[in-house]
């Protein structure tokens, strides 16, 4: 899943494709790159991120959606029921909702669902980060919004943790560390590390301050691809085509079904098929 921020204040990305057309551009190159889908936000959910009202984000979002629609899979990164509505009515495929509330309009749409974990609204999230046993208590909540979701008529549904949301580094850690207990489930697991504040600060620059989100490039391909093989079926990234290449290394390995996967996305050469050994 490749990561398009359409806002002026997302954390790495904030600003660099408001123009639609620039938007548009990179989400092609994203699924060149080896990208199944292109997951479009409009509203930053940062930690301390000011909310936008719905119409601002469907201002941002739908010309790029519709732009793309018909040749690229699309997830809407949407809280708001009435932007996945329209998101999905422009062409989006995957509702990727942080509040994890909004199943019924995946159920009403017909469309996929992703159930995220975040314990309060990002401009308090931080303040909210306790736990007595973080993956049980992830896992637990994960499972009683996807059970509803599949009650209520869903059939496409992802779980995922949530890594930063109401975290520290180290919730981010054992989350990271006992992702089984989460993949154990059943559910598809989906997890987006991509770089991170917790990146920064564990994989510090040489001076010892934390990393610029610009230079967490090897922290995201390294928990990108600890998640592929700890069995994420989807991961969401930023910078897709080193970690489609890390993604395609992971599975070729791990794959539990025995066969290698079907190549490598996005490479020169294509899809040459068979795996490493
Ligand atoms: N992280 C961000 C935004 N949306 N959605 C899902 N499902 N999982 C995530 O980890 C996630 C998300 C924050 O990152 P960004 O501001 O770079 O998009």
């Amino acid at each position: 899943m490749g990561v398009l921020n359409v806002t002026p204040d997302s954390f790495s990305d904030g600003g660099r494709w408001l123009n639609p057309e620039a938007a548009v551009a990179h989400a092609r190159q994203m699924v060149a790159h080896g990208a199944d889908l292109v997951d479009v936000g409009g509203e930053s959910t940062r930690p301390g991120a000011r909310p936008v009202d719905e119409a601002e984000e469907l201002r941002r979002v739908l010309p790029v959606l519709e732009a793309l629609a018909g040749s690229v899979r699309l997830s809407i990164d949407t809280r708001k029921a009435g932007v996945a509505r329209a998101a999905v009515a422009a062409g989006a495929t995957l509702i990727n909702d942080v509040s994890a509330d909004l199943w019924p309009v995946a159920a009403e749409t017909g469309v996929g669902w992703v159930a995220m974990h975040m314990p309060a609204d990002p401009s308090v999230m931080q303040r909210h980060a306790h736990y007595e046993d973080v993956v049980a208590e992830v896992r637990d909540y994960l499972v009683e919004r996807a059970e509803r979701a599949r009650a209520a008529g869903v059939t496409d549904i992802w779980i995922d943790p949530g890594i930063g949301f109401g975290k520290t580094a180290r919730h981010n850690l054992l989350l990271l560390r006992h992702l089984d207990q989460l993949v154990s489930t059943g559910w598809p697991v989906l997890v987006g590390t991509s770089r991170k504040t917790f990146l920064g600060t564990l994989a510090p620059d040489r001076d010892g301050s934390s990393a610029p989100t610009g230079d967490r490039l090897e922290a995201t391909v390294a928990t990108t691809a600890w998640a592929m093989v700890q069995g994420a079926r989807m991961v969401r990234v930023h910078d897709v085509r080193p970690a489609a290449e890390a993604a395609f290394l992971a599975t070729s390995r791990t794959d539990r079904t025995g066969s290698a996967p079907a190549g490598r996305p996005g490479l020169a050469g294509g899809t040459s098929g068979g795996g490493v050994p």
